[in-house]
């Protein structure tokens, strides 16, 4: 397994919307092997595959937060959420391509996606609480939407100027 070097925003990549997954192979396996890898690296809670450059539908969560629980590592193809929930709930996002930059969003409570598991059955689940906010955050990732474009263009833009900064400080490192 290999840490996969994470895309920092502003990336063209990250604004494009992912292709489908037509079938799972050996690629797709160690791509869904190295995502989780980095993700836990990171440390996140979710990954998606355009944050590795690679602009397939696959993305990685584990949400587990409680010392002592297992851990619930889950790799998600061609996610689509078929239901959400009226109620909404905010939640301050953090995005492992906009490090160190926090703003709250407003999404559905409760959501319930479909998605490919990695043995090409069809698998649904209602997702609550921060599960539901990282899948969500996630998705938007495959349609090249970043957390930060749901908050004003001043914040946004603000965010974008402290990315490409930080960018610059990183390619002279
Ligand atoms: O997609 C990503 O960039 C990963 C992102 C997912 C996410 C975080 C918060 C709300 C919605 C989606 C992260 O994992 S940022 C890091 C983070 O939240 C975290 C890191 C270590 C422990 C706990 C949380
Ligand atoms: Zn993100």
């Amino acid at each position: 397994m290999t840490i996969r070097p994470i895309l920092i925003h502003p990336d063209p990549r990250l604004k494009k919307v992912a292709d489908a997954v037509a079938e799972v192979d050996d690629t797709l396996r160690t791509l869904a092997a190295d995502m989780l890898e980095t993700m836990y690296d990171a440390p996140g809670i979710g990954l998606a595959a355009p944050q590795v450059g690679v602009m397939q539908r696959v993305i990685t969560m584990d949400c587990v937060k409680e010392e002592g629980e297992d851990p619930r590592p889950m790799v998600l193809i061609n996610p689509r959420v078929t239901w959400a929930s009226e109620e909404t709930s905010s939640y301050e996002e953090g995005c492992l391509s906009i490090p160190e930059q926090y703003a709250d969003v407003e999404r559905p409570a409760e959501v319930e996606v479909t998605w490919m598991d990695l043995e090409g059955a069809t698998q649904s689940e209602r997702f609550g609480g921060l599960w539901a906010t990282c899948v969500q955050h996630e998705i938007d990732h495959l349609d090249g939407k970043l957390f930060i474009d749901y908050l004003g263009s001043m914040k946004r833009q603000m965010i974008t100027r402290k990315m490409q900064k930080l960018k610059r400080e990183r390619a002279r490192a």
